[in-house]
C-alpha cells in the first residue's frame, strides 16, 4: 500500500475532515466511516428487513425533539427574561435532560469492559462427522459479532491489566443464535457455579474503599484462591504471560466446558471448542503492560479497532478436540466435566472447523458492544450441553442478569441480539416490547390462530432436540465427584511446559501480586499452595517475598508430562498489523523515510512515523503524516522500531531506546543511528538489533525477527 493509498490514520473520529469554521449550511447526517457497520437489519422477530442500516440512524438536516418537531435553539433554556428563572413548560429542556439522566444502564457484573467487532464465520464443512449444526456445513457463511473483555474491571478500567479475557461470539445462524461464550484461558477458577459469587467478590475491589480497580494483586483475591485450591490451575495461567495479552487479535479462545454434539446419523461425541489466532499468541511484558495502562488505557480496544480500520482484519480458526461419548465422560483419565482441567493437544489434536474474520467495527458502542447479550444456553441443533456443574449454573445466570442489565425480558429484540431467522415464541408484552404481534391466541393449544405456531418435527434436522443422555441412578447431594480432587497435577503440567523465560515471568507475577498483599499469612499460604505444584516455583516466589520455602503438603507428582503446545515461545507467526515506529530527525532524508514507510506497509505491517514535531514529511510527490512526535510517542505502543539516519538523541528518544531494549523489541537502525545505539551499549550484533545501512536489508531482518514476537535471545535466564 502506498502512502497516499492509506485512507486515514486509523482512529480518525469521523468520516469527513471537519471544516475549520462551524458549518452553517444544513445537510443530512454524514455516513459512518467505511470500516464501521451496525447489526444486519432484521425485524424484532427475525425477518430480514428492507430497512438499510442508515434507516436506523438519525435522519434529516434539522434538530428535532424526540417526537420529530423541529427546534430552532438548543443552547438556551426557556426563561422568564434573560436573567429570570427557567420555566417548567420548557418541554425541550425537560426532554433533553430527562433522557440524559437515564442514559446509563447497569454495567455487567463481570466482563463489564468490552470491545467488539462484526465479522463472518466461514465453515470448512469438516464437522459433519461429529455435528449436524447447519452453520458448520461446507462453505456456509454466518454473520457473527465477537466481544472481548477483561473480567474484573469496571467499564472504565484500563485494558492491559493482568486478568483473564472473555472471548464471546454470537453466530446468527439460520437455525437460531449460537453463542460460544468462552475465555482466553482454557480452565476456570471453580468447578461449581455456586462458587461464582465467592470468587468474583474476592477478585473485585475491597468492599470498604473500593480499591484496587481491575487487579488481582490484593488480599481478598489471594485469601480466597489460597484457601480454594481448585483455583490453582487458573491462577497459574493468569500469572503467566497469558494474563497480559499483547492484543485481542493475539489470544487463543476456549469454550472451557465440554459440549455434546450430534451428527446427522444420531451419533454423539464430546467436544471442547478452541479458537486459534492467525496472528499467533503473544503477550505484553509486565513492566510494559503497566506503562501501557498509563500511556493508553484503551490499548486493546484501540488495537482491535485500528487493525480492522487499517485492513489487517483479525482471524481465528475454530477447532474442536473430539472425545468418544463414553458413559464415564473422561478421556485418558481426565474428567471431561471438570472445568479446571484441559486435555493436552498432544493427546487430542485440535481439528479445524472454519475461519472467523472480524472485518467491521461497530458504528455505535452502546447499541452494539454494550447491549449485546450472550448466553451459553443459546444453542442450535447438533450442539448441546453436558452436566459440567459450572456450565449448568451459567445456563441460569446469563438470562437472569440481562433482565436487570437490559431492563426487562425483551432484550432479544434489541437489534444486535435479533436472530437472523424466524422467531415465533408466543412471548408477549413486557418492558421495551418493539415487535407488533398479531393474532388472538399466543398460547397452545389454540384453534383461534389456526393452531399457529406448530411444534416442529423432532426428526427434522432444523429442530433443536436435547441430546439423550443417561443420568445414573443417584441421590440428591451437595458434593463433587472424587475425580475433581486433584488440584495440582495440571498446574504442574502447565509449569513444566513453559520455557525458562516464561517460567521466570510466571514466578515474578506471583511474587509481584503476593507482594501487594498486606497480610503475610496470605502470602505464606499461597506459597505453600505453590509448593504442591513445583518446589522450584515455590522457592523462587518465597525468595522474592523473603519467606521460607515451605514443604509441600501434597508433594508434586514426578510422573507429569509437559504439553509443549502450552508454551508461547519458539514459534513463528505472520507479522500483519504489527506496528513499526520509524524514528526520524529534523535532518533525516525524507526519501529514506518514505522508502522505509512503503517497505513496512508492503509487508502488511503498520508504519508509524515519528518526528521531533508534527506535520508531514515530504519527498517529491510523496508525503506522509507524522503520527507521533517525540513528545507523544511511547515505546509501549509499538512492536518494533526503525531508527532512520538522523534520529535525534533527546531525553524522550533515550527513554524510547532503553524501554524498547528492556522489552525485547526489535530495533533496526541505519547511518548515525547505529552509533547512537552504541552509546547505550546496544551492539549491532546483539539479538534483535539490525544495524545495516541498506534499509531494505535492515527492514527484512526486522520483519523476520518480529515473526518470533520478541528478541527472546536477549535475556539470560
Ligand atoms: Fe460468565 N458471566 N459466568 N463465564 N462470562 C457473564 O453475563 C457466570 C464463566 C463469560 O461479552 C455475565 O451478560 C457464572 C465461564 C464471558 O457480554 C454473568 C459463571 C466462562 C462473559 C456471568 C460464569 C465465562 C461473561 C455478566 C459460573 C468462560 C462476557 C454479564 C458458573 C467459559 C460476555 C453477562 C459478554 C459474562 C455469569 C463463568 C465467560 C453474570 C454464574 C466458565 C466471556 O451472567
Amino acid at each position: 500500500m502506498s502512502t497516499e493509498d492509506r485512507p486515514t490514520i486509523p482512529g480518525k473520529p469521523g468520516s469527513r475532515t471537519p471544516d475549520f469554521d462551524e458549518p452553517t449550511t444544513p445537510r443530512e447526517p454524514l455516513p459512518p466511516k467505511p470500516d464501521q457497520s451496525g447489526p444486519k437489519p432484521t425485524s424484532p422477530t427475525g425477518a430480514p428487513s428492507r430497512d438499510k442500516q442508515e434507516d436506523q440512524a438519525q435522519q434529516g438536516s434539522w434538530l428535532t425533539t424526540a417526537q420529530g418537531a423541529r427546534l430552532y435553539d438548543t443552547d438556551h433554556s426557556l426563561k422568564a427574561g434573560s436573567r429570570g428563572p427557567t420555566l417548567l413548560q420548557d418541554h425541550h429542556l425537560r426532554e433533553k435532560i430527562t433522557h440524559f439522566d437515564h442514559e446509563r444502564i447497569p454495567e455487567r457484573v463481570v466482563h463489564a469492559r468490552g470491545s467488539a467487532a462484526h465479522g463472518t464465520f466461514v465453515s470448512y464443512g469438516t464437522a459433519s462427522s461429529i455435528t449436524k449444526a447447519s452453520f458448520l456445513a461446507p462453505d456456509v457463511e454466518t454473520d457473527v459479532f465477537t466481544r472481548f473483555s477483561p473480567v474484573v474491571g469496571s467499564r472504565g478500567s484500563a485494558d492491559a491489566v493482568r486478568d483473564t479475557r472473555g472471548f464471546a461470539t454470537k453466530f446468527y445462524t439460520t437455525d437460531g443464535v449460537f453463542d460460544l461464550v468462552g475465555n482466553n484461558i482454557p480452565v476456570f477458577f471453580i468447578q461449581d457455579a455456586i462458587k461464582f459469587p465467592d470468587i468474583v467478590h474476592a477478585a473485585k475491589p475491597h468492599p470498604d474503599r473500593e480499591i484496587p480497580q481491575a487487579q488481582s494483586a490484593h488480599d481478598t483475591f489471594w485469601d480466597f484462591v489460597s484457601l480454594h485450591t481448585e483455583a490453582t490451575h487458573h491462577t497459574m495461567w493468569q500469572m503467566s504471560d497469558r494474563g497480559i495479552p499483547r492484543s485481542y487479535r493475539m489470544m487463543e479462545g476456549f469454550g472451557i466446558h465440554t459440549f455434546r454434539v450430534e451428527n446427522a446419523a444420531g451419533e454423539t461425541s464430546l467436544v471442547k471448542f478452541h479458537w486459534k489466532p492467525k496472528a499467533g499468541v503473544h503477550s505484553l511484558i509486565w513492566e510494559e503492560a503497566q506503562m501501557v495502562n498509563g500511556v493508553d488505557p484503551d490499548f486493546h480496544r484501540r488495537d482491535l479497532a485500528d487493525a480492522i480500520e487499517a485492513g489487517a482484519c483479525p482471524q481465528w480458526e475454530l477447532g474442536v478436540q473430539v472425545f468418544p461419548d463414553d458413559p464415564g465422560e473422561a478421556f485418558e483419565g481426565i474428567d471431561l466435566l471438570d472445568p479446571t482441567k484441559i486435555v493436552p493437544e498432544e493427546l487430542a489434536p485440535v481439528q479445524p472447523l472454519g475461519m472467523l474474520t472480524l472485518d467491521r467495527n461497530p458504528s455505535n458502542f452502546f447499541d452494539e458492544t454494550e447491549q449485546v447479550a450472550f448466553h451459553p444456553g443459546h444453542l442450535v441443533p447438533g450442539i448441546d450441553i453436558t452436566d459440567d456443574p459450572l456450565l449448568q449454573g451459567r445456563l441460569f445466570s446469563y438470562l437472569d442478569t440481562q433482565i436487570t442489565r437490559l431492563g426487562g425480558p425483551n432484550f432479544s429484540q434489541i437489534p444486535i441480539n435479533r436472530p437472523h431467522c424466524p422467531v415465533n415464541d408466543m412471548f408477549r408484552d413486557g418492558m421495551h416490547q418493539t415487535a407488533d404481534h398479531r393474532g388472538a391466541a399466543p398460547y397452545k393449544p389454540n384453534s383461534l390462530d389456526g393452531g399457529n405456531p406448530f411444534p416442529a418435527e423432532k426428526a427434522d434436522e432444523h429442530t433443536f432436540v436435547e441430546l439423550p443422555h443417561e443420568v445414573p441412578a443417584s441421590q440428591k447431594e451437595r458434593r463433587s465427584p472424587e475425580s475433581f480432587d486433584d488440584h495440582y497435577s495440571q498446574p504442574r503440567m502447565f509449569w513444566l511446559s513453559l520455557t525458562p523465560i516464561e517460567q521466570e515471568h510466571l514466578a515474578d507475577a506471583f511474587t509481584f501480586e503476593l507482594g501487594k498483599c498486606y497480610e503475610e499469612t496470605i502470602r505464606a499460604r499461597e506459597v505453600a499452595v505453590l509448593a504442591s505444584v513445583d518446589s522450584d516455583l515455590a522457592r523462587m516466589v518465597a525468595e522474592g517475598l523473603g519467606l521460607e520455602a515451605p514443604k509441600a503438603e501434597t508433594p508434586p507428582r514426578s510422573d507429569v508430562e509437559p504439553s509443549p503446545a502450552l508454551s508461547q515461545v519458539g514459534k513463528r507467526w505472520p507479522v500483519e498489523g504489527r506496528k513499526v515506529g520509524i524514528v526520524t530527525g529534523s535532518e533525516t532524508d525524507a526519501e529514506q523515510v518514505i522508502r522505509a514507510y512503503d517497505r513496512i506497509a508492503e509487508a502488511g505491517m503498520v508504519p508509524i512515523t515519528i518526528a521531533p514535531v508534527g506535520g508531514r514529511i515530504t519527498s517529491g510527490e510523496r508525503s506522509v503524516a507524522v503520527e507521533r512526535t517525540y513528545l507523544t510517542v511511547a515505546s509501549s505502543e509499538l512492536d518494533a522500531f526503525f531508527f532512520a539516519d538522523g534520529a535525534e538523541l533527546t531525553t524522550e528518544i533515550e527513554l524510547l531506546i532503553t524501554e524498547a531494549w528492556r522489552h525485547l523489541k526489535f530495533i533496526a537502525a541505519s547511518g548515525d543511528s547505529c552509533a547512537m545505539m552504541e552509546k547505550y551499549g546496544i551492539a549491532s550484533q546483539d539479538p534483535g538489533v539490525y544495524c545495516v545501512d541498506d534499509i531494505d536489508t535492515a527492514l527484512s531482518q526486522l520483519q523476520d525477527g518480529l515473526s518470533e514476537h520478541r528478541a527472546w535471545a536477549r535475556v539470560e535466564v
